[in-house]
């Protein structure tokens, strides 16, 4: 029998319920089968298996150490002191550390089939979700990191949490498998509340989502709110960005972009990196009305033979930005939109250290090595800190794009207190780091994704070890130069707009790509397509050398790229219309031989 299609499991799941109950909780199954385990996407966990022990296993003739990743969503990476802890608590039944995403989430490893309703059970009733943190479903909505109280803040916050809601699959699936039939409504950022008389999120028909529909969106839908002038949510790279602008204090519209996204294969040209374009301007009562008529034109118009040309870049590419554009306000009907405003996006560093937010109160950012809160010997001891923190301060913990974290609402009174808890357990704020080091960041990788073909967050830190002396050598310790890295051409990194992005695609090699911008708005370009892991730092040196010898008084590392190279687009956009009709005139033929 050959294998079901993603767009046949999700169509005939009966609302994304499938046998998933039935297989989470069959003790003689040691892992979910193939339907089961696409539908469990959609629930927020991915099947994974330890790879280093992947081998050894094999060759002992053992099964595979099959495990689960669950991934917590909170819009704008907003969790309170309790969320926190309990987090903190669950990783205890994973791997024992906690990994903050770059889509402001966190995720825990590791953990064991048997577990998984207890701990999805347990973040529904913290008052988060992982309803739709994975699936071809909208994905956690980013937004700006910084706590900063005013009302373009606090109204871009609402607008994370309206979209949320919006996006989030309706049936009763999701309360069935894991709450047993409870029905809890994700309660962002205002902390736990089981309520069953609030609108049922989780209550409607099976199989009939008002938005979804029976085959939800042919790919994951990514979407983020930037604050002018940070850049920290990477605008150009989500499938939506919005960009509030602000007349008298208050938000009056927003710019939306759309289109971004990263994902390619090495050597397929028919797939490729894409910066988000602008669509349109709109009023913000119309904002969340707009964003549904993109996420429906995707849905009727996105590529369901091909899941790699699936995501809406392609569909932009393919109908073209002014018939997109045209599509969306068809689907806006008596609702008036204005022509995108200009952008001034600066930076997608997150801004570390101490900051006053504006009611008298401070937050601080504080660095995370990759992501990763763990207590590891003779490192930072971040869970210790951070659940020292939670538990004496009780602040407001946010999970920045960079994967670092923010503890918000401090009085000034208790800023030596935090400090101190901080260095008690070797949390060291960034003074000495190179401003590379500050913003550079590697995707998960081996040992749990299943899809990578070389270490990243693993090697990372090790590979900065070689590059930071470099950096200070030449003078270029405190220049904005980003550095991002994955274990494949997925770009979970976002490796393609930055300085230097690399990008596995072996063990121990990387393709080398060159020339975006710390501003997040331009494409890098394949400079070499395969480097020895150790031979990366050699490799910058050249670049970083030239940059020292050839820049204008005070030009940034990607303004002087600009200036002086060509940034070689791998594929550029006609090789990739080309490769993609025909690519989609291949899949069209095949279809029409299987029919016959
Ligand atoms: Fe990602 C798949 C981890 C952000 C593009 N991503 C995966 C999986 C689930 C592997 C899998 O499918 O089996 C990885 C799990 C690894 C693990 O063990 O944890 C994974 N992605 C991550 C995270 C944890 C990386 C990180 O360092 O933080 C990020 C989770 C964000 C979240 O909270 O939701 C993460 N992934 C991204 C981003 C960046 C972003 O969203 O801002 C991208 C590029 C932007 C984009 O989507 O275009 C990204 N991930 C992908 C892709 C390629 C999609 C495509 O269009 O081709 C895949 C593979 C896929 O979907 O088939 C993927
Ligand atoms: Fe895995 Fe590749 Fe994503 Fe890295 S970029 S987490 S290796 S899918």
């Amino acid at each position: 029998m050959s294998k079901a299609s993603v767009e046949d499991i999700k169509l005939e799941s009966q609302g994304l319920r499938g046998k998933l109950g039935e297989e989470i909780s069959d003790a003689g199954l040691s892992h979910l089968p193939d339907e089961s385990n696409v539908l469990m996407k959609f629930h927020g966990s991915y099947q994974q298996d330890d790879r280093d022990l992947r081998a050894k296993l094999n060759k002992e003739g053992k099964d595979k150490a099959w495990s689960f990743m669950i991934r917590s969503k909170m819009p704008g990476g907003r969790a309170s002191a309790e969320q926190w802890l309990l987090h903190d608590d669950l990783c205890n039944k994973a791997s024992g550390s906690i990994r903050l995403t770059n889509r402001q989430g966190i995720q825990l490893h590791g953990v064991l089939k048997g577990g998984v309703k207890e701990v999805i059970s347990s973040v529904c009733h913290s008052g988060l979700s992982t309803m739709g943190a994975c699936g071809d479903v909208v994905r956690n909505t980013m937004g700006p990191a910084a706590p900063i109280k005013d009302a373009v803040h606090a109204d871009v916050q609402v607008l994370t949490e309206e979209l949320s809601n919006r996006f989030l699959w309706r049936s009763t699936a999701y309360a069935d498998i894991w709450l047993d039939g409870e029905k809890i409504e994700p309660n962002w950022e205002k902390g736990p509340e089981v309520n069953p008389d609030v609108r049922a999120v989780t209550a409607a028909p099976e199989g009939d989502d008002p938005i979804y529909g029976k085959v939800y969106l042919p790919r994951k839908f990514k979407i983020g709110v930037a604050v002018e002038p940070s850049n920290d949510v990477d605008l150009y790279s989500q499938d939506v960005g919005i960009v509030p602008h602000v007349v008298d204090g208050k938000v009056e519209g927003c710019t939306i972009t759309v289109g971004g996204g990263f994902g390619m294969s090495h050597g397929q040209l028919n797939t490729r990196p894409f910066l988000g374009q602008p669509l349109l301007y709109i009023k913000r009562a119309n904002v969340v009305d707009a964003i549904e008529a993109i996420v429906t034109t995707q849905r009727d118009n996105g590529n369901r033979t091909e899941r790699k040309n699936a995501r809406l870049k392609y569909t932009v590419q393919t109908m073209g930005i002014d018939a997109f554009r045209a599509e969306v306000q068809r689907r806006l009907p008596g609702i008036e939109t204005f022509p995108a405003k200009e952008l001034k996006l600066e930076t997608v560093e997150d801004h570390l250290g101490w900051h006053e937010q504006g009611d008298g109160k401070l937050y601080v950012a504080v660095y995370v090595n990759m992501g990763r809160v763990d207590n590891k010997e003779g490192g930072p001891q971040y869970r210790a800190a951070f659940r020292e923190i939670a538990e004496t301060l009780k602040c407001p913990f946010i999970i920045t794009p960079n994967t670092n974290v923010i503890l918000a609402d401090i009085e000034p009174a208790d800023k030596d207190k935090v400090d101190a808890i901080l260095a008690k357990h070797g949390v060291v704020h960034t003074d000495g780091f190179t401003r590379a080091r500050k913003v550079a960041h590697a995707c998960v990788a081996l040992p749990t994704c299943g899809l990578s073909l070389s270490e990243s967050e693993r090697v990372l830190p090790g590979i900065l070890d070689k590059i930071d002396p470099i950096l200070r050598e030449l003078g270029l310790a405190d220049e904005p130069i980003l550095f991002r890295m994955t274990g494949c051409p997925n770009g979970c990194g976002r490796p393609y707009n930055a300085d230097f992005g690399f990008v596995g695609r072996a063990p121990n090699k990387y393709a080398m790509f060159v020339g975006g911008s710390i501003r997040g708005d331009r494409l890098a370009g394949l400079e070499f397509k395969s480097v020895l892991g150790e031979d990366l730092p050699g490799k910058v040196r050249e670049f970083l050398e030239a940059f020292k010898a050839e820049r204008k008084d005070g030009e940034i590392f990607a303004d002087w790229f600009a200036r002086t190279r060509t940034t070689g687009e791998a594929p550029t956009p006609e090789q990739f219309h080309i490769e993609l009709a025909e690519r989609t005139a291949k899949l069209a033929a095949q279809k029409v031989v299987a029919a016959e």
